[in-house]
Parts: C-alpha cells; structure tokens; sequence
C-alpha cells in the first residue's frame, strides 16, 4: 500500500482526525487527503465524515485495520473465515514469512493441541504469528509462555480478571478464556520457523462455546477486537524481544502455582503440588517422591487435600 494511505489508515486508528489536521501532519495538501481517502474507501475501507472529522467504521473495527496504528513490526494477513489459521501460516512460513499475522473473524476447522478441535465462531480472535527466531528449539515453549502472558495482558486491560495454567491456557476462574497451539520447523540446534497459533474467545456469546469456556463478552462486555489484538501483538513482540523477563512476568500471572495439580503426560500421570516453572517453561511439582520437572502435558487443578 501506497505510504500516505497507511499513513491516514494510522491516523484514523487512534480516533477521528480531520482533513485539515491529517493534510498538516501528512505534510500534503488536503486535496491529496480527500484523494486519498476516496482511494481507501474504493479498496474497501469503511471510513465517514462526521463533525469531529474522518472516522473508521464499524466495519473495519476488526480486519485488516488492525496493522494500522499496530506498534509492532508484524504485517497481518486477514481472513472473514478459513479453515485454521496455522495451517495457512505454516504454509507462509515454508514459503519464507517472517513475522506474518494470519487473522480471522470465523475459524471452521481450528485445531487444537494432539489434534483436538478448537471451536472458532465469529467475533473471536484467530490468529497465528508466523516467527524465525534465532533461539534454540529448546527454547521455543518460552514463545508459548510469552503468547499466554500477552492473552492475559490484553484480556485485563479489556476488563477480564484472566490468569494462566500451565502451560498454555488463559483462564477466568476455572473457564477457558483462550488456547495456544504452538508448531516449528527445526534441526537439532536451529530453528527454522515457529507458527504460535492464539485462540481468543472475545465477543462471542457463551452459547456459541463449548462448555468450560468463556469469552471477553461473557466476562466483562463487548471490546473493539481491532485495539485488542493490538495490545496482544505489542504485548508479545516486546516479551519476544526480551525472553529473560517472561518467565518472570508468567509468574505474576500464574493460577497453577500453588495449587495441587494433576499432569497427565506421555508416560503417566504426575501429581503433587506446583511449585515453579523453570526455563524453558518446564513446570516444577513438588510429587510424594520428591520434586519432578514436566515439560508437557494437561494440566488439572485439583482441590487441595
Ligand atoms: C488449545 O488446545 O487450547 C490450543 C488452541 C489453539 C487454537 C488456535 S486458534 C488460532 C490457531 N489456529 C488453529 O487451528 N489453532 C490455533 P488444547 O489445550 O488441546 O484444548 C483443546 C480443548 O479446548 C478442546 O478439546 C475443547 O475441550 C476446548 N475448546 C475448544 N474450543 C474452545 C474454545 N473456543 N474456547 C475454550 N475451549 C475450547
């Protein structure tokens, strides 16, 4: 896109803007704002005139708005509805992406970890960021953590009182607000690419999810998603940039720790107390047999004893 246009698309993103004011901060007359603003609306942007100015519509609160005014360096793919939004970003990422966004509003064959289904009706968030990182694959689950703090983040400053269990859940009390579904590409020592896939239940009615879920609506009312994903993108890209902090910052938000848990994993079940999660996002429980460190698997809180 042509830069003047994402320039008045950013513009329109933080709230209305007049013609005047975005020809002075555009540095163009307001005749080539008008111009622009036709083109936009001709590509398919809702955008009004009203008093206070140019605003966008309802229409582009979520889509392929949400790159403009985004303050990561992440270009977003945007789909009404698809099949799974990791199988099309793992697609991109064979092909060379880096930093790619696959959204959509409607998800209709969402997949979940060991091949569960992932229920996906409109008005959530789904989503999957396509990354070449230069980590060791042992320490891709830290990307895994890190989308769970930026889920929780974003889910409280919309008003949701949201927490994590380990290792990839986000929970309102003990429903499930949101899943993430981590795949990669890699050798030994390298990794090739990670698509983290993010499900996110936001304005989508209770009815619509299957039962032991909840969404941003059910919980705390409607949100602008477009500002949501927003602060999710931001979120994530600052603690990607800087993994040392997110163990730290998935503690403070941790509902396992301390709680009595029940890990079923390949080779059995591990019960005992959660006591720590330790790099790479491996979680510590305190067993009858001494202390064992897990590195996969669901996760039950149970009551204490
Ligand atoms: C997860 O798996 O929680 C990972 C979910 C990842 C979904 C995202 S959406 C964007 C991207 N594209 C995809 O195709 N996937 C990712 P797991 O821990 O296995 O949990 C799956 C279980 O959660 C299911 O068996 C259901 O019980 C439950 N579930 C299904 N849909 C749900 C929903 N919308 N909200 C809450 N729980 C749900």
């Amino acid at each position: 896109m042509n830069d003047t246009r994402r320039a008045v698309l950013d513009a329109l993103a933080d709230g209305p803007v007049s013609g005047p004011e975005l020809a002075e901060r555009l540095d163009v007359s307001r005749n080539a704002v008008w111009k622009h603003v036709e083109a936009l609306r001709e590509a398919g942007y809702e955008i009004e005139t009203t008093n206070k100015g140019y605003v966008l519509g309802e229409a582009s609160e979520f889509g392929p708005t949400v790159e403009y005014g985004l303050d990561a360096p992440f270009e977003v793919e945007y789909h009404e509805s698809i099949g799974s939004t990791n199988d099309r970003a793992r697609n991109l990422a064979a092909d060379g992406a880096k930093d790619v966004v696959v959204l959509a509003d409607e998800q209709v064959g969402g997949r979940g970890r060991l091949d569960r289904e992932w229920v996906g009706p409109s008005g959530g968030v789904w989503m999957s960021i396509v990354l070449r990182p230069n980590l060791p694959p042992a320490h891709v689950p830290l990307l895994t953590l890190a989308a769970a703090v930026a889920v929780t983040r974003a889910a409280r400053e919309a008003g949701v009182p949201a927490e994590i269990k380990w290792p990839n859940d986000v929970l309102v009390g003990e429903e499930k607000l949101a899943g993430i579904l981590t795949e990669m590409e890699g050798e030994a020592d390298r990794v090739s690419w990670i698509v983290v896939g993010i499900g996110v239940n936001v304005n989508v009615p209770g009815a619509s999810l299957p039962e032991g879920a909840t969404s941003v609506q059910e919980a705390a009312g409607s949100v602008n998603r477009r500002i949501f994903v927003q602060r999710l993108l931001e979120e994530f890209d600052a603690l990607r940039a800087n993994t040392d902090d997110v163990l730290g910052a998935w503690r403070e938000r941790a509902a396992t720790l301390g709680q009595r848990v029940r890990i079923e994993t390949r080779d059995g079940d591990v019960i005992g107390n959660a006591v720590d999660v330790v790099t790479p996002g491996a979680l510590v429980v305190a067993t009858d047999d001494g202390e064992v460190r897990v590195h996969a698997g669901d996760c039950e809180h149970l009551r204490p004893v």
